[in-house]
């Protein structure tokens, strides 16, 4: 029998935090440049969410948000399936752009897709941005709950575009404070709060960004029968970190 021909399947992507920002063309640049090659090997990408610096509505005319979107459709018309989860900076992206971008979204928390899932791999892997389980930060979690909730969106979104952009930047001036004063620890997830969450999915594998700290955690929870993993995604501040799952295997790849 010849085995060459059982050759596997192509890769599923992952990744977050592009954090893509006009101010940081070298940053686009390099997505761009992920979009056009190396996407375009995968069977599915799946983008976790703050793929961009900051989102105002769709109606921004950002030549910079206009150029992703289409190289997006592009890989999605080439037939590999695109997701979208929000993250913490761009849960504002709208319906009608992720559909003309070709992306499909995703709630957060979410199972990955049975058609991505490896075969024979009995492991249930869980789907989040991340800034939900950072649950030390509890001033965070006060504002997340705030910008989360339907009616403070609709609020925003209705106001004139100057007023949404000069809000934003005051918004990201006063993150960047905070962050630079906020005692590191608090700002990675919670232990119990990454458990609790598995434990209601019966999940064997965390996939996450947010915190900027990629690596593979590995450890047994008592809830859990099987050894847990938390595979966090790294930003694209200085490299292009993305995840890839191939033959039942994950890879934190950083070019
Ligand atoms: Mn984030």
């Amino acid at each position: 029998m010849n085995t060459e021909a059982a050759s596997s399947a192509p890769a599923v992507f992952f990744v977050s935090d592009v954090h893509l920002d006009a101010a940081r063309p070298e940053i686009t640049e390099r997505f761009e440049r992920f979009l056009c090659n190396t996407a375009k090997t995968c069977r599915a990408l799946y983008l976790l969410g703050d793929i961009f610096e900051s989102w105002i509505g769709d109606d921004d005319p950002s030549p910079l948000a206009k150029n992703i979107q289409q190289q997006l459709r592009q890989l999605a018309d080439s037939g590999i399936r695109c997701y979208f989860m929000a993250g913490n900076r761009d849960f504002l992206l709208g319906e009608a752009w992720l559909r003309q971008a070709g992306l499909t979204r995703l709630p957060d928390p979410c199972l990955l897709p049975p058609e991505d899932a490896p075969e024979g791999l009995s492991a249930r892997i869980l789907l989040s941005h991340g800034d939900a389980l950072c649950t030390d930060d509890t001033a965070y979690q006060k504002v997340r709950h705030m910008l989360r909730d339907p009616q403070w969106q609709k609020d925003f979104l209705q106001k004139p575009l100057a007023e949404r952009k000069q809000l934003a930047e005051a918004a990201r001036a006063q993150s960047r404070a905070y962050v630079s004063a906020a005692n590191d620890s608090i700002m990675d997830v919670n232990q119990a709060s990454v458990d609790t969450l598995m434990d209601a999915y019966q999940a064997d594998i965390l996939i996450h960004g947010h915190t900027h700290r990629p690596a593979i955690h590995r450890w047994h929870a008592p809830t859990s029968r099987h050894w847990r993993q938390r595979l966090v995604l790294g930003d694209w501040h200085h490299h292009s970190p993305y995840l890839r799952l191939e033959d039942h295997k994950f890879r934190l790849i950083t070019c």
